[in-house]
């Protein structure tokens, strides 16, 4: 079993692509520390919720952020906060009132188990946009790729060329390669 820390669903659902149906939600709230450095943050969160988890099962946790190019890479590691805080279509907004709407997704997951932490990124290049789409999560309706949003994506779609697909993909390989 492989416990994915988190309280965000959608994040589970990208991760079973890759992994498995092994991996089991667990919602515990890690103490996620002030830092700009999502690996920093992701690290040590993994190396707390291993402690917390049932039994001896290795844990992940993600930490994301989107960087908006105009605003300096704003909101960052910030991003679920301002999130909650001012939403989507503000930041969107935001980002329409500047010459540039570039923005990157970043994403680092750290996998902890009885030998250590090991963590592994991932980023995705876009434009930010005017909501469209019913499907993923948090951002997704304003981050558009190649002319698609991701939440007009399915879940595989967006894994293909998402900043979780390519950190995942990167776990994926490396479990696969130190289990022979
Ligand atoms: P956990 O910390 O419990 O895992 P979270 O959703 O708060 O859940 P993050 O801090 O990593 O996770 O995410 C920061 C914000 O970015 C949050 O508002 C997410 O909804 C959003 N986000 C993360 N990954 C995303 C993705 O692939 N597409 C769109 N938004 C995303």
């Amino acid at each position: 079993m492989l416990h994915f820390v988190t309280t965000n669903p959608g994040k589970v659902r990208e991760a079973r692509d890759y992994l498995g149906d092994d991996v089991r939600q667990f919602d515990y709230d890690y103490a996620e520390i002030q830092s700009d450095d999502l690996a920093d943050i992701a690290a040590r969160g993994a190396r707390e919720a291993r402690e917390a988890a049932p039994g001896d099962d290795p844990v992940i946790v993600d930490d994301s952020g989107l960087f908006v190019d105009a605003l300096d890479g704003f909101p960052g590691p910030y991003s679920s906060y301002v999130h909650e805080r001012l939403g989507i279509e503000r930041v969107q907004e935001l980002v329409a009132a500047e010459d540039d709407h570039g923005a990157a997704f970043e994403t680092v997951v750290a996998y902890a188990d009885g030998d250590g932490v090991e963590t592994f990124t991932g980023r995705a290049e876009g434009t930010i946009v005017s909501p469209r789409g019913d499907g993923g999560f948090g951002y997704d309706p304003i981050f558009e790729y190649g002319g698609t949003t991701f939440a007009e994506m399915t879940s595989e779609e967006k894994n293909d060329v998402s900043h979780r697909g390519a950190a995942l993909a990167k776990l994926a390989d490396w479990l696969d390669t130190r289990s022979r």
